[in-house]
């Protein structure tokens, strides 16, 4: 039987394990990349595992998220990751130099070869053929020190693409469908294959907009085959030698299939709060738009930004709308500004920022109250902007940029027939992909040679091994789709507490409910409880970490988001699956009990757990986890285990 191409890079790199579907893999990783917000914790917990070199081929850490330095706390975070890079051997790009994706893409992204990072929008690459995943830092950690990744061996699904892209839909309009039809939970353990005849219709940008946010479906990854396309886009970026042909056999099986005709797409737009609720932008017409933002590692590009500045070239923007563009590289800022787009821009009326993810987590340009904000993001949970009752709708750059135009949300198309002469402004490559030359330094020739922590970075606390009892209230109840955002929002006020566990726990789930924390602590132990998909969005184990230093036992939720399940184990957190029965039933306040001798039970490998609520009625919970799993959370989490590992010899 033939293989996918999923299937063909994981057995070129398994180290454990077998490739059926839901079976545990180790697979080793060649690539790493990690950012500012999750960097500290990877290179802290690298140091704690005692390690002291880079092992993978290459590691590469950016800072990107937080590069407004309000704080001491950023710039010192920021001084510490260059510190890390210097002593341990990785890349590192200086503040400013661009969003993770975006870079890595521009300069190390490479067909065939792993990559593993702290963020989700790691998949970013799989556009040009890489298999890129997004795990906690805990993880990526492990991974440079040359340890296997592991994880379920997704379901392999083939997307089969047809026709090509009529005038003024974009790639993001495909995603765009994809969230439509399947939902943010559609994707959960499953690797997105993209293949058929409208594949060489699609640049390597395009598709790594597509290939970005998978995430957003929950996806594991997303992936295209290489073909000229790739091999000419490596070319610009002088990186041919870095090119593999990749195709899947042509009898490969996949686990599912479904077909997108790619002339059949039109402008869309995800409505407010969830990028999931997609809706022909023609069905909402005619909203006032106050902000329109483009950027981000999903549009951020030179190739999506080039299009609104043809958009805007001898135009203005409304007085009443504000347009900020905030490139996703500061590549991509120099090659706009040589070839005089960013002045085009300018004229129009845009307020050009520097390269950064920024408003993409409530850092800057935070919408007013009661507005609207049109952006070409991936995510618009609800809050994220920085505002809690935000109107975030997230649309490929044509369609932000006619917003601007117009001041309200329009069809592209329809804004082009009432102006006359305004042409789709289609999709173009640069020539050669040249600039910043002096934001990336190498580990050969690096800064520091030694760790610099300021007054805010603090260790990792550890938890103790799993308890025989197991007893607690049901301190919060939730419901479906919870975000990380809504377990450690990212805003700027908070984001400088990434390396401070202690202060960083006081803002656990403040956005649920202000008064958790301090509850949890009061409490001796405790559970959560959630609906579907818990955790979904960011990799950030800062949500799994500070439940746990506050004190919290586990989570019942009917089900879980790959990457935060996966940092529940890490951090010795118990993950019960329930059904939507007794979800209904329980209350937040009741006692929960996980009868048994929990830790005994973890380790024997028992798939059901009585749970008995209020001494008064009981359910029956799942716990879905590996024997690896098992092991690590009845240590009390991957560090202590490790640690125990290493000192048993
Ligand atoms: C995000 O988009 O939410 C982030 C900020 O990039 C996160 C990482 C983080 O929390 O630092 C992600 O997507 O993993
Ligand atoms: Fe940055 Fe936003 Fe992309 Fe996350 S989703 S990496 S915050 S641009």
């Amino acid at each position: 039987m033939g293989q996918t191409l999923t299937e063909k890079i994981l057995d070129d790199h398994l180290v454990e394990g077998e490739l059926e579907t839901g079976e545990e893999i180790g697979i080793e990783i060649d690539q790493v990349l990690t950012q500012d917000t999750t960097g500290t914790l990877v290179w802290l917990q690298f140091e704690a595992l005692g390690l002291d070199e880079v092992q993978t081929e290459l590691a590469a850490q950016y800072c990107d998220h937080q590069t407004y330095q309000f704080d001491f706390k950023n710039t010192d975070d920021h001084r510490f990751l260059r510190s890390a890079a210097g002593t341990f051997g990785a890349y590192f790009s200086r503040p400013g130099n661009g969003i993770c994706h975006n870079v890595h893409k521009e300069n190390f992204a490479a067909p065939g070869k792993t990559l593993l990072g702290s963020d989700s929008h790691t998949p970013t690459p799989g556009g040009l053929g890489q298999l890129a995943i997004g795990s906690g830092g805990l993880d990526v950690a492990v991974a440079m020190g040359g340890g296997a990744y592991y994880i379920d061996m997704p379901e392999v699904v083939n997307v089969r693409l047809e026709g090509e892209l009529p005038e003024w839909a974009t790639a993001k309009d495909v995603i765009l469908e994809m969230l439509r039809r399947l939902s943010v939970k559609g994707g959960v353990n499953k690797i997105f294959e993209y293949t058929g005849p409208g594949v060489e219709s699609l640049s390597v940008p395009e598709r790594t907009t597509i290939t970005n946010m998978g995430t957003e479906l929950g996806a594991t990854s997303s992936i295209f085959p290489t073909d000229e396309k790739t091999e000419d886009y490596l070319a610009r970026q002088g990186r041919e030698d870095k090119y593999v042909e990749l195709q899947p056999d042509e009898d490969a099986e996949y686990d599912d299939q479904l077909t997108i005709d790619l002339s059949d797409l039109e402008p869309l737009i995800a409505e407010p709060s969830m990028p999931d609720n997609v809706v022909p932008v023609s069905e909402v017409e005619g909203v006032d738009v106050d902000q329109v933002m483009i950027g981000s590692c999903t549009n951020g590009g030179y190739e999506d930004i080039l299009p609104a500045a043809k958009m805007l070239e001898g135009r203005s923007i409304q007085p009443d709308t504000e347009m900020i563009v905030a490139p996703g590289s500061k590549k991509a800022s120099e090659m706009l500004a040589r070839e005089g787009w960013t002045a085009e821009m300018m004229a129009a009326g845009v307020n050009y920022s520097e390269a950064t993810c920024g408003a993409c987590i409530g850092i800057g340009h935070v919408p007013g109250s009661d507005s609207v904000s049109l952006r070409t993001f991936n995510r618009n949970f609800e809050g994220r902007s920085g505002i809690e009752d935000d109107n975030v709708y997230l649309c490929s750059p044509e369609v932000a940029t006619a917003a601007a135009i117009k001041g309200e949300i329009v069809d592209p198309r329809n804004l082009a027939e009432e102006l006359g002469d305004m042409e789709a402004p289609g999709f173009e490559l640069p020539d050669a992909y040249e600039g910043a030359e002096n934001d990336i330094i190498t580990p050969d020739d690096p800064v520091d040679d030694d760790l610099v922590k300021g007054p805010n970075i603090g260790d990792v606390p550890l938890k103790d091994e799993l308890d025989a009892d197991l007893e607690g209230e049901a301190l919060l109840k939730m419901e479906d789709n919870i975000t990380t955002d809504h377990i450690i929002p990212a805003t700027q006020d908070i984001l400088m507490y990434r390396s401070n566990i202690p202060k960083l726990s006081e803002f656990t789930l403040s956005r649920v409910d202000d008064s958790f924390a301090q509850r949890a602590l009061d409490s001796d132990g405790g559970f959560l409880v959630a609906g579907e998909n818990y955790g979904q969005g960011s990799s950030r184990e800062h949500a799994a970490l500070c439940p746990m230093y506050l004190g919290i036992e586990g989570v019942l939720a009917q089900s879980f988001a790959r990457i935060h399940k996966a940092n529940l184990f890490n951090f010795g957190l118990l993950p019960l699956e329930i059904d939507a029965e007794d979800y209904e039933q329980i209350e937040q306040g009741d006692d929960i009990e996980v009868v048994d001798d929990v830790a005994e039970a973890v380790r024997s490998g028992q798939e059901e757990f009585t749970v008995r609520v209020n001494d008064d009625w009981e359910l029956t919970a799942t716990l879905d986890a590996s024997e690896r799993e098992r092991e690590i959370l009845a240590d009390g989490g991957k560090l202590s285990h490790t640690k125990k590992k290493a000192d048993s010899g």
